[in-house]
């Protein structure tokens, strides 16, 4: 059940990263304006900024700093934003409302969401490996590491290609899942891992702890993400709602059934606590995002 303390800081996060934002994107009166424009009008303003909030969450567990954490949280949103231009496309899953509003390619056009969606990922990349204040820079090159391994061929890149390749194909319970480490799961579990880069070090069992609470959280993300493109209605979205099952698409819903798929991320939630439980009460934050994330209804 998520809380009125938790929503009070989850509210101060979103704005404080919204500012980031503002701040870090270039201005839309900087030449090449359109595509300014076009980065501001996919990244501000809009969605609910899960993975900042993970970075933002895990970065109090190690004591990190709020400028760090949020401009860390910027750029992975910047990577999010870049991945959901590109994935609206026509030549993927042609789209025209994101976030409520048009999509960037109905806004500005295929080449101009085609730049955008580059010019996102490239900024994400530049805010990461500026200097990060009592970050030291072998660390922040791991992070660059991290960050680039999540977004790539082995992870959100990947699993955009294994879900393109599976419409209409009849994937295993197994192979569905290896799909979403890879699309949703990767940059979830990069957003807890950079944030808790950020702060003291932790010992590698405790680092694998917070990865493992992270992988659960990621696909307990997406198995919520499938419930609700059957259950919400596309206003309560902001995006088309029944896709899924529109484009023949495999999800946890038609693979397990809607009661299956509740308990499963029921299941997921309480072995995402059972992997922080040692970190005691530090831990409370990703606890609540974990409620959140599993009890949302958008
Ligand atoms: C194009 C390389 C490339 C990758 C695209 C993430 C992705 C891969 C596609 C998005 C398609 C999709 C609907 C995936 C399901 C889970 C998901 C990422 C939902 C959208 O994320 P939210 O709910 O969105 O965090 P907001 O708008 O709240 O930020």
């Amino acid at each position: 059940m998520v809380h009125e303390s938790f929503m009070g800081w989850m509210t101060g996060i979103q704005q404080q990263l919204e500012s980031t934002l503002e701040h870090c994107l270039p201005g839309s009166q900087i030449e090449p304006r359109q595509l300014h424009q076009a980065m501001r009008y996919a990244t501000l303003e809009g969605g609910k900024r899960v993975r900042p909030l993970l970075v933002c969450a895990a970065g109090d567990l190690v004591g990190a700093s709020s400028a760090n954490l949020l401009r860390i949280g910027a750029a992975i949103e910047m990577i999010h934003a870049y991945s959901l231009v590109h994935d609206d496309m026509p030549c993927m899953d042609n789209d025209v409302l994101r976030r409520g509003k048009p999509t960037c390619h109905v806004a500005f056009g295929e080449a101009g969401a085609l730049l955008t969606g580059d010019a996102l990922q490239t900024l994400a990349f530049e805010l990461v490996s500026r200097p990060l204040d009592g970050v030291d820079a072998a660390t922040q090159l791991a992070m660059v590491r991290t960050l680039a391994h999540a977004s790539g061929h082995a992870g959100m890149a990947g699993g955009q290609a294994i879900d393109l390749a599976s419409v209409g194909v009849a994937l295993s319970l197994p192979e569905l899942e290896y799909m979403h480490l890879l699309k949703t799961g990767a940059l979830i579990r990069a957003s807890v891992l950079l944030g808790a880069m950020a702060g003291r070090p932790l010992a590698d069992e405790e680092t694998e702890r917070l990865d493992r609470f992270a992988k659960c959280m990621g696909l307990a993300f997406q198995v919520v993400d499938d419930v609700l493109d059957c259950e919400a209605d596309t206003a309560t979205l902001g995006k088309t709602a029944g896709k899924d099952a529109a484009n023949d698409k495999p999800t946890y819903v038609s693979l397990m059934g809607f009661a299956e798929a509740k308990r499963f991320a029921q299941e997921l939630r309480e072995e995402a606590f059972a992997a922080i439980e040692g970190f005691g009460p530090s831990a409370q934050r990703l606890k609540d995002l974990a409620d959140y994330i599993v009890d949302r209804s958008f």
